[in-house]
């Protein structure tokens, strides 16, 4: 009989979202996926998770994971083939604090720098902002030389959680990006945006509607050329 797999709300673009399917992706979790447009939420959506953030994964048991970096944990505790949690337990913990401080200081100066009009409560200056994160932008790339890695010398949970975001600052300005002496930040993104991963996550979808036939994620092999 065949088994029905989990559901994805997603959305193509989220930086939370793209770490939610790459970690299902690297543990070879099918998931229903079903492309969400922010501006125009599922109900079905809402109901599973009032927050109303993506991404959404929805069991076939009716439980409930709406955050992205727990998503991230179910997909590698159920398998975890590429070892991105390692058994050291020093290095979980320079995995964690790392991802909290993307998650935390620097994604509130990438949101100020992105969309400084968003912030209309706050005077932005989107150069401040934009030197916040790059010192914590810095920080990685010392650590990205050892090897191209962030932790441990080999893909960890801290790359893939956070690679979505720095994605996401370098396109506000490329060339500016591309002008900061961080090399190892710079060829760490390119060689993300160039990988067979990269490209199974970012297939395009249309926004899902109720009743629409099931799509899987990830889809088979040839729907993932770019
Ligand atoms: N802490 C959440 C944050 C998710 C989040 O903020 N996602 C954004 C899109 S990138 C969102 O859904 N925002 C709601 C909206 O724009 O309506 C997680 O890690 O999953």
């Amino acid at each position: 009989m065949a088994t029905v797999p989990p559901i994805v709300y997603s959305f193509r673009r989220c930086p939370y979202a793209m770490r939610a399917r790459l970690a299902l992706a690297a543990a070879g979790q099918t998931v229903e996926l079903r492309e969400v447009i922010l501006r125009d939420k599922p109900t079905a959506m809402i109901a599973a998770s009032p927050k109303a953030t993506v991404p959404v994964l929805v069991l076939p048991d009716g439980t409930v994971i709406d955050e992205s970096l727990d998503i991230m944990r179910w997909a590698l505790d159920r398998n975890d083939p590429e070892g991105w949690w390692p058994d050291d337990v020093g290095l979980r913990a320079e995995i964690d604090a790392l991802i909290a401080a993307n998650d935390g200081a620097f994604k509130n100066a990438l949101d100020r720098y992105k969309y400084p009009d968003r912030f209309e409560s706050e005077t932005i200056d989107g150069r401040e902002q934009r030197d916040v994160a790059g010192a914590y932008l810095v920080s990685l790339d010392r650590r990205l030389g050892d090897g191209g890695w962030l932790v441990g010398g080999r893909p960890s949970l801290a790359d893939y959680a956070i690679v979505p975001f720095v994605r996401q600052f370098a396109h506000v300005d490329r060339s500016w990006f591309d002008a900061q002496s961080w090399p190892n930040l710079i060829a760490r993104l390119d060689r993300f945006l160039v990988s067979e991963r990269f490209a199974t996550i970012m297939v395009r979808h249309k926004q899902w509607k109720n009743g629409d036939p099931v799509t899987l994620f990830p889809g088979p092999a040839a729907e993932r050329a770019l």
